[in-house]
């Protein structure tokens, strides 16, 4: 059956979205996810509410949009429901302050948590697509997070045709989605650039309500990996990495790497681009950034496997200017699979994630500060510390001009604990955590990663605090957050 859709502009298509849908984007970051919606559901929010209307959505994502677009959101109060990651200031404030409920999630269970419906139904999918066709096929574009799922579960679809995109970027996606148990098979990757299912998304075509036309770039974040800080951590990295070589416990052929965001994984994926030891590698990932395309050009990195471009608009317009290399070395996956932990473990994944806070026995915080304020959430960090043949996290040693130690005696909020976390490296220099009792972590720790201004306050606390198989003074694991809050700084 043939259909020809309504050309909505992007005011007229936020009509169709009513208070209390459950809407979800497209997209894994801003890239992919869409670019005039957004805007458009927070006019309508000001609008309705002027009028003394109710408005409100649920919002589900792939893992952050663009700042801009959370941000609007969040200014015109147009959200009371988000998951599972964000990383605006705007939206940060909002649920800190309890006006949004916020659902902090691994970013690799939340397409099957939909599909097993925990999250009730999805009423409204905006989707940005590259290209459609009239019978339901849809080609994504730089981002493809929970794209498959939303346009496979939700009743009604919105298209953002963006004509910005390359329409060969479609070449690099692979869309495949393991079945609900008990009837899931196993996921067939055996190489981080094994394709295994199609680069389209075939649904319903009755179910898509509008598609509205845009042209507009991903807006991705600038990047400052030059501090010397990360230099420092990226260096302590690779020093690492080698160690591991010699030892044997790294192969020659060296094992695929996963990197998070951000400055710092910026700066240690272009060290171990630099580093002549470090022979060329694959990437088994989340998200494809800015340092990443580059040493796909020089040929360190062999290929990617990712949910996302999350690269510059230079760097994105380079990518589908070369198309013919490209394509051949990058792999984009729903984050079911590029998160997947049984391909994680299968494959061996170094995982390189940054923390906010680390306790003297391993315990990792990727999301709270002091305990209290939501950062950004646990992203896919979890998926792959968890499952990663070695899991190693870095952060510098002190935060806020040295007001805050990222090392303290007990963490105050806990994502990845003593279990998962293997490697603790600041630039301070590397806590190599296996095999390790608590109370040789904790040496271990304090005398390699910490700051020299907290050294002295951890080794004290640990030799007075009582202890059995850890020791903890309950009455004063908190004393540096108290300090904090009380003081300004941790050391009071
Ligand atoms: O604040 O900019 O105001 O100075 O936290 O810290 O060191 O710039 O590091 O930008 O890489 O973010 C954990 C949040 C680190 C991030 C986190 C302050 C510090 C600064 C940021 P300022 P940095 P980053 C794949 C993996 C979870 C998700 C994840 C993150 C700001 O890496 O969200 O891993 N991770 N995803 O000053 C108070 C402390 C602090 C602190 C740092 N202990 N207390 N403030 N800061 N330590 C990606 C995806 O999943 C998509």
């Amino acid at each position: 059956m043939k259909q020809s859709w309504p050309r909505l502009s992007a005011d007229e298509a936020a009509e169709i979205i009513q208070h209390d849908d459950m809407v979800a984007f497209s997209g894994f970051t801003a890239a992919g996810s869409p670019k005039a919606l957004p805007a458009a559901i927070a006019r309508r929010a000001r609008e309705l509410h002027q009028m003394q209307q109710p408005f409100q959505i649920r919002l589900l994502t792939g893992a952050s949009i663009s700042t801009a677009a959370d941000d609007a959101l969040s200014e015109a109060d147009a959200v009371s429901w988000r998951a599972p990651y964000q990383s605006a200031a705007g939206m940060r404030q909002k649920i800190n302050q309890g006006q949004i409920k916020f659902v902090d999630l691994h970013l690799s269970e939340v397409a099957q948590m939909v599909n097993y419906g925990f999250f009730g139904d999805i009423d409204i999918a905006v989707i940005e697509a590259s290209a459609l066709t009239s019978d339901g096929k849809i080609w994504l574009s730089s981002g493809i997070g929970n794209a498959p799922t939303w346009l496979r579960k939700a009743k009604k679809i919105i298209i953002e045709l963006n004509h910005y995109h390359s329409p060969r970027v479609a070449e690099l996606a692979d869309i495949a989605t393991p079945g609900a148990p008990p009837y899931r098979h196993s996921v067939a990757i055996f190489s981080a650039l094994d394709r295994i299912g199609l680069h389209y998304v075939q649904v319903e075509p009755q179910k898509i309500v509008a598609v509205v036309d845009t042209e507009l770039p991903d807006a991705g974040n600038v990047l400052d990996g030059a501090k010397p800080v990360c230099q420092q951590i990226a260096d302590n990295v690779v020093t690492f990495l080698l160690q591991e070589m010699a030892q044997g416990r790294i192969p020659r052929e060296f094992l695929p790497l996963q990197s998070g965001v951000g400055n710092i994984n910026n700066a240690v994926m272009a060290r171990l681009g630099e580093s002549p030891d470090i022979p060329a590698f694959m990437m088994y990932s989340e998200v494809l950034q800015e340092s990443v395309a580059h040493l796909l050009e020089t040929g360190k990195i062999l290929g990617v496997s990712a949910s996302s471009l999350t690269v510059s608009d230079k760097t994105l317009r380079n990518i589908y200017d070369n198309m013919d290399f490209f394509a051949e070395r990058i792999v984009l996956r729903p984050q079911e699979i590029s998160n997947n932990p049984e391909i994680i473990r299968r494959l061996g994944v170094i995982a390189l994630n940054v923390g906010l806070e680390f306790d003297i026995y391993g315990h990792a915080n990727s999301t709270h500060v002091a305990g209290a304020n939501l950062m950004n959430g646990i992203g896919g960090s979890g998926d792959f510390e968890r499952n990663a043949y070695l899991s190693i996290f870095m952060a510098p040693s002190i935060a806020k001009e040295g007001k805050i130690s990222t090392i303290v005696p007990m963490c105050s909020h806990v994502d990845h604990s003593e279990h998962s976390v293997k490697v603790i490296i600041t630039e301070q220099g590397i806590a190599d955590l296996r095999g390790l009792s608590p109370i040789e972590r904790a040496r271990t720790i304090i005398d390699n990663c910490v700051h020299p201004l907290y050294r002295d306050y951890l080794h004290r606390y640990l030799e007075t605090a009582p202890g059995g198989h850890l020791h903890h003074d309950l009455s004063r694991v908190f004393e540096l957050h108290t300090n904090l809050l009380n003081t300004g700084s941790m050391l009071g």
